[in-house]
């Protein structure tokens, strides 16, 4: 029995004995194994993507299947791009825009966005995923200010030592809601889709304009999606291609 962070458990004599189905589940294909499936967190209600524009450049295929992977998963799912001190914000905004989900902005060095972001949060249990070094504990340090400072203080030391470990970890920010902490990956694989469950994460190419009503806007004629200079096409294009 594999217990991820979020899990709600019983206990007995110090072992886990079960676990409640979970309500939500984000999980990925495991790097080693690609036949088997790895629950990063479960019951989430929330999440965040988080990415930088430079340093790391961003990486629009990775926010997409998180995407997937949320929609697979039943979580909602918001963008946060984050060091906003180091790009213009017109940038960011066209980076952004091609999601089609909420977004914000936030730069744990200014400040700038935190508060958005912890009204975004509260009362919710969210994961911070995304590419290593776009600055996930950095925002959950700048998210929990003094509260995480009580419960026993979060050292330099200890958040470089949670890096190599391949573990998540809960933080419970009180009325701001919980978080948990992913490591940096390079790579995410939300694992073989279903065209369902590519729908599901792309509500905005579901209106039934197409001139088929099963569209899957690759290449039938009257498509009301297909428009090769769109970034958002491409996303679409992209995951399309591995069903
Ligand atoms: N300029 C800038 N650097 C940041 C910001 N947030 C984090 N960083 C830096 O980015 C690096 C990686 O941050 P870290 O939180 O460890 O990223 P993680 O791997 O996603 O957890 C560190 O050197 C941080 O100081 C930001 O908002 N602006
Ligand atoms: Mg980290
Ligand atoms: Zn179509």
């Amino acid at each position: 029995m594999q217990v991820a962070p979020g899990d709600l458990v019983s206990v007995l004599h110090e072992k886990v004995v079960a676990i409640a189905p979970r309500r939500t589940t984000l999980a990925r294909t495991d790097p080693a194994n690609k036949h088997r499936e790895r629950i990063i967190a479960a019951n989430l209600d929330l999440l965040v993507v988080v990415a930088s524009i430079d340093d790391p450049p961003f990486r629009p295929g990775l926010v997409d299947r998180y995407l997937v992977a949320a929609a697979k998963g039943g979580i909602e799912p918001i963008l946060c791009i984050n060091k906003a001190d180091l790009s213009a914000p017109e940038q960011i905004a066209a980076a952004a825009s091609r999601f089609a989900i909420p977004w914000v902005r936030c730069s744990t060095k200014t400040g700038d966005g935190v508060e958005q972001l912890r009204q975004l949060l509260a009362g919710k249990l969210a994961v911070l995923a995304g590419h290593s070094g776009v600055g996930k504990s950095s925002v959950l340090n700048a998210l929990a200010g003094a509260a995480i400072a009580r419960i026993g203080g979060v050292s330099e030391g200890s958040q470089r030592g949670r890096h190599t470990t391949t573990t998540s970890s809960l933080v419970d920010l009180g009325d701001n809601g919980r978080v948990i902490d992913t490591p940096g990956i390079r790579s995410f694989d939300p694992g073989q889709l279903t065209l369902d469950e590519l729908r599901a994460a792309f509500p905005d190419f579901n209106t039934g304009t197409c001139r088929f009503a099963d569209c899957t806007h690759r290449a039938e004629p009257d498509c009301a999606h297909r428009d090769e200079s769109s970034p958002r096409y491409a996303s679409w294009m992209r995951l399309a291609a591995g069903l």
